[in-house]
């Protein structure tokens, strides 16, 4: 049966394709994006780049945690790139406060598990502390383990 069986997967080849075109369409229009935040309960920079989402059209599922240690680890975060809350969208991290452009560029990434701001730096979303800036990078960690920075800020030419 190998020709019937080719047959059958390249039909299905061009149902995906289909089924990409139109679920790119409707993520533009209606559906908005779904996320899940894993934060502390007493956590004020988590709820501020929730809110940051928000405003940019995510649609959050948030989930008060007791033990946020417990769940990075469970979610791949590894401490090298930790800071306060952990979200996950489409089965990956994303790992601190990490503007939401990059959330959206995150979802072309099948060789990445997930993408972080380590750390608070000021001038991040959700980190704005008087108008002070800190530079920062946006790091994916690869299926591989391997760190790559996937974004700079404030944007330069990268
Ligand atoms: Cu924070």
């Amino acid at each position: 049966m190998p020709t019937k069986g080719r047959l059958h997967k390249g039909r299905l080849l061009r149902v995906a394709a289909l089924a990409a075109l139109f679920s790119g369409s409707a993520a533009q229009a209606a559906d908005p994006l779904s996320i899940d935040v894993h934060r502390d309960a007493n956590c004020g920079c988590c709820k501020k780049w929730v809110a940051h989402l928000e405003a940019n059209g995510f649609k959050v599922i948030d989930h008060v945690e007791s033990n946020m240690t417990a769940v990075k680890q469970r979610l791949g975060v590894v401490p090298r790139l930790a800071a306060c809350h952990t979200a996950v969208i489409d089965g990956k991290f994303v790992e601190g406060h990490v503007p939401a452009a990059q959330i959206v560029a995150l979802s072309k990434r099948s060789d990445l598990l997930g993408i972080a701001v380590p750390g608070m730096p000021a001038g991040s979303p959700g980190m704005e502390v008087g108008g002070k800036q800190q530079a920062y990078q946006v790091i994916g960690l690869s299926k591989t383990g391997v760190d790559q920075v996937v974004a700079e800020y404030p944007a330069t030419n990268l």
